[in-house]
This record gives structure tokens, C-alpha cells and sequence, in this order.
């Protein structure tokens, strides 16, 4: 068998080449998210789809390396006026999302942002991953909506014009199902280990201990079966509308490591709280809308 001359093999080699390095480069900058398809962000934040909605869910409550990356870029200023909880209760000690009064790393949720804090992230996230060419001219990062949120949770389609008039009409249900108290690691609530530590004076889910007195580290604790982590526990969420649909105060959903109140942890529950409030158990969790709603 006679061998094709060198100069001739050259062409192919670049031709194979070429096609791997396009390959590579497709995969980089053309990765946009899509229906149905889980995606992970230049931030390392990973997102799924949820049914019954036009948006990706992130898994993990926005975490303070992702919120820290947008202040190092913005000097966004997020730090006055937060409540933390110390020995003479809520108040403002002059803590802030850097240090809540609590240990945190960078892979614990932010904890101690109010609803504009949360909308100005995602608004950069939008703009900072479209120069990117991360996300298309029509998609945006933006807060769940109170009816997408209850989706994610599973909840089936529920009565009522706003949240106001959705709130607690699914009773005793809970993203694990009925069982109270909670099943082992279904996340971190208001608990034991939160009693017998820093916060003797909490109502807790008597019997439950998760080990944290108080905000855990993202994805923790089981995932429901979409794959959403701490969607019920650990920080409370802010969502993107107004409680009684009007005006006035937004809604957060999904309960916290924090003291219990009572539905707190129910998949229906509704928190009504005013949008420039920052307390040490609020946080947020993104979408991206895959149908330009503006954030
Ligand atoms: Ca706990
Ligand atoms: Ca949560």
C-alpha cells in the first residue's frame, strides 16, 4: 500500500483540528440556556427546568460568592439597616450580608438582602452574562413570580387572584409530603441544635435536628425531585410580587433556619414583608426567564 505524501495528510489534520477547536468554542460562548434543559451560569450557579413555568429554577439559594461577585464588580452598597439576631433579639446591630452574626463561607446563602438588593443582582446578572454571550436578547435573570415559585415547590394549581389569597390554602403540606416533624436532612429549619445553641428562645420543630443553629451551606440537605435544594429552610425567598398584588409589601416563600412560626414550612405559606427590609434570614433564589420579561 502506497502512503498519501505528507503535504496531502496536512489538510486533514487541520480540517480534524479545526473541527474539535469549533467544537470547543460552540461550547463556550454558545451555550445559552434552553426549555427544558438544565444550565449552569459563568458563576458556577446551576439552573433546571420547572414545569408548568417559562423559566430555569437555580438549585441554591443565590450564595454569598455569586452576590460577592456582584459587589466586587457594581461597589454595590447592601450592607445598612439589616436585622440580625443577637442576644436582645432582632435588631439593627450594625451587621450586615459580609458577616450576619453567624459563621458563613462563600457557599452559604447571602443572608440579610432586602428585594431590591436581590432584583439589582439579577438585573447585573443579565447584563454581565449577555455581553457574555451567556443568555439571549429575550431571556433574563430575574426573581421567581409567587405562582412559579409554588410550581417549583409542586403544588398544584391553586385558588386565587394574588398571593394574599393563595397563602396557607394548601394547609399541611410540605414539599416532603405530610410528615411532621420533617423526616431526617429534608433541610434546615428552626430545630434543636438551634435551641440547644445560640437560640434558646426559638420556637422549633420539636424533635427535628438538622445540626445547624443557623443558615447552612447551599444543597446541604435533599434536593426535591426537580433537583431544588433549601427551597424550604434555610433562607427565606424573596419573590417578585407585591403580597396583595397591588402594592405595598412583596412576598417571600419557603420558611427559614429561623425562629418557627406557625405554616412557616408549609409549601403554601406566604411571608408579607416590605421590600427594603434586610434581616440575617433573607435571601433570594433566581430564574431565568427564557421569554424576556424585563428583571
Ligand atoms: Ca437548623
Ligand atoms: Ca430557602
Amino acid at each position: 500500500m502506497i502512503g498519501r505524501p505528507a503535504f496531502l495528510r496536512l489538510p486533514v489534520i487541520f480540517i480534524v483540528l479545526g473541527a474539535l477547536l469549533g467544537s470547543t468554542w460552540t461550547g463556550l460562548v454558545g451555550a445559552q440556556p434552553a426549555a427544558d434543559q438544565p444550565w449552569e451560569n459563568g458563576l458556577g450557579m446551576k439552573f433546571v427546568p420547572v414545569a408548568g413555568t417559562k423559566a430555569l429554577f437555580s438549585i441554591w439559594e443565590t450564595r454569598v460568592r455569586d452576590f460577592e461577585a456582584f459587589v466586587s464588580a457594581t461597589g454595590y452598597d447592601a450592607t445598612a439597616g439589616m436585622l440580625s439576631k443577637r442576644d436582645d433579639g432582632w435588631r439593627a446591630h450594625g451587621d450586615s450580608w459580609r458577616s450576619p452574626a453567624f459563621p458563613q463561607t462563600s457557599l452559604h446563602p447571602v443572608c440579610g438582602v432586602n428585594w431590591e438588593d436581590a432584583r439589582a443582582f439579577c438585573t447585573w446578572m443579565t447584563e454581565t452574562e449577555r455581553a457574555a454571550g451567556r443568555l439571549g436578547p429575550n431571556q433574563v435573570y430575574r426573581l421567581p413570580t409567587d405562582e412559579e415559585w409554588s410550581a417549583a415547590i409542586g403544588l398544584p394549581r391553586e385558588q386565587g387572584a394574588t398571593p394574599k389569597e393563595r397563602n396557607g390554602k394548601a394547609g399541611e403540606v410540605y414539599w416532603w409530603g405530610t410528615a411532621f416533624p420533617p423526616p431526617k436532612g429534608m433541610g434546615n429549619f428552626s430545630d434543636e441544635a438551634a435551641k440547644r445553641g445560640r437560640h434558646p428562645d426559638w420556637n422549633i420543630v420539636v424533635g427535628y435536628d438538622d445540626g445547624f443553629e443557623d443558615s447552612s451551606p447551599a444543597g446541604t440537605f435533599a434536593a426535591t425531585k426537580l433537583g431544588l435544594y433549601d427551597l424550604t429552610g434555610n433562607a427565606w425567598e424573596w419573590c417578585e410580587d407585591f403580597f396583595d398584588g397591588k402594592a405595598g409589601s412583596r412576598v417571600m416563600r419557603g420558611g427559614a433556619y429561623s425562629r418557627l412560626g406557625a405554616h412557616h414550612l408549609e409549601a403554601s405559606f406566604r411571608l408579607e414583608v416590605p421590600a427594603p427590609r434586610r434581616r440575617s434570614d433573607f435571601g433570594f433564589r433566581c430564574v431565568i426567564g427564557l421569554e424576556g420579561r424585563s428583571p
